[in-house]
């Protein structure tokens, strides 16, 4: 690309600005290791170290979560090597609906005015689970197609399990929330972030929480930020570990004990980076609510039942903005709506 520093990038791309301040804080976003559950005193340990991440941060970095380091990194050299591709022939696998099977899309969030400004970025995606049709994927780089089929797999095991283990960590029977994940789906998006020459200007990822039950992410260069107590934490990379975070869906099901928190992604003036997300979540026709067994006097339901699929259209119809569709879920226990009340009143006393 040659000297980066006399480019000015586009007004387009400039962000808005961010109320809050940035902390680099290093060994803080939880660790949990969940490598030797058949222990018991490691499962308990590993159960409550979950238990703690989502609620407190809604984040962790996972070790010990049993898919080969070599997969992983082929899965990072691939991506890599399809955006290293020319423009157009990235392009052929153009798409607007991140709903679709397969798609690539870069800054289409401007043209449906769906974001506050454009991002630095592009992004290919593809449905891992049910599998996409394999002739959709990109036929560049030659191991494209293994690789990404055998990762999606691998990552889509390690999803089941890990619903156990949150089931498990909220008191619940392991099995509990796979029974309402009827028709699960896993999609992945490899987001890919070129180097910027003003990259404090712009934004890579605008500020969001994530739509489906949780997310599990690998990156190997920096910029996936946490909004933690008012401030933007960088998570680290951590060799070896996956990033895993809580998604409006689970936060739905575990009543609020489990927290979907708002992240971004920063970009940075020295090299490309990529990140992996992979997105589980029920089918589209899975009704998600509280789940009783976490409804009580003390704790009534925090939301009202939808639809998967309704929420998931509900939230990419909105601008992409802190704003999440959770709220339009939410039951408010402490007052009636306004029109009721004096609806109710003026029945009562006129
Ligand atoms: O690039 C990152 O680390 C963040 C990606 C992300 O939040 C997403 O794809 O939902
Ligand atoms: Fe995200």
């Amino acid at each position: 690309m040659g000297s980066l520093s006399f480019f000015k990038i586009p007004g387009e791309f400039h962000r808005a600005p961010d109320p809050h301040p940035w902390k680099d804080l290093d060994h803080e976003v939880p660790v949990v290791d969940i490598s030797s559950l058949e222990d018991t005193d490691s499962r308990e340990g590993a159960l409550q170290a979950l238990r703690d991440a989502c609620e407190s941060w809604g984040f962790f970095q996972l070790l010990g979560h049993g898919i080969p380091r070599e997969l992983s990194d082929k899965m990072m050299e691939v991506a890599y090597k399809f955006f290293d591709l020319p423009a157009q022939d990235k392009l052929v696998y153009c798409s607007d609906n991140v709903l679709d099977d397969v798609g690539f899309a870069t800054n289409f969030e401007v043209s449906k005015s769906r974001r506050p400004s454009a991002t630095w970025q592009e992004f290919f995606f593809q449905m891992c689970s049910p599998p996409c049709d394999p002739s959709k994927l990109p036929e560049n780089p030659a191991r494209y197609l293994n690789v990404s089929t055998s990762y999606g797999a691998e990552v889509t095991a390690l999803a089941r399990r890990l619903l156990e283990l949150f089931s498990e960590s909220l008191g619940l029977e392991a099995s509990e929330l796979a029974g309402r994940f009827e028709g699960e789906l896993m999609s992945m998006r490899l987001n890919h972030y070129p180097p910027c020459p003003e990259p404090q200007l712009t934004i890579g990822i605008q500020p969001h929480s994530d739509i489906n039950a949780f997310t599990i992410l690998q990156q190997d260069v920096e910029g996936l930020q946490v909004l933690h107590d008012g401030a933007w934490v960088t998570l680290k990379p951590l060799p070896g570990a996956l990033v895993v975070n809580v998604g409006d869906q689970l936060q739905i099901l575990s009543n609020d004990k489990f927290k979907s928190v708002e992240h971004r992604g920063v970009v940075n003036g020295e090299r490309a980076r990529v990140s992996i997300a992979c997105f589980y979540s029920p089918g589209l026709g899975a009704r998600i609510g509280p789940i009783p067994g976490l409804v009580n006097e003390e704790c009534p339901a925090k939301y009202k039942e939808s639809l998967y699929g309704e929420y998931a259209k509900a939230s990419l119809s909105m601008e992409l903005n802190r704003k999440s569709a959770l709220s339009t879920l939410k039951v408010d226990d402490q007052k009636p709506e306004l029109p009721s009340t004096l609806f109710n009143l003026w029945n009562k006393h006129w």
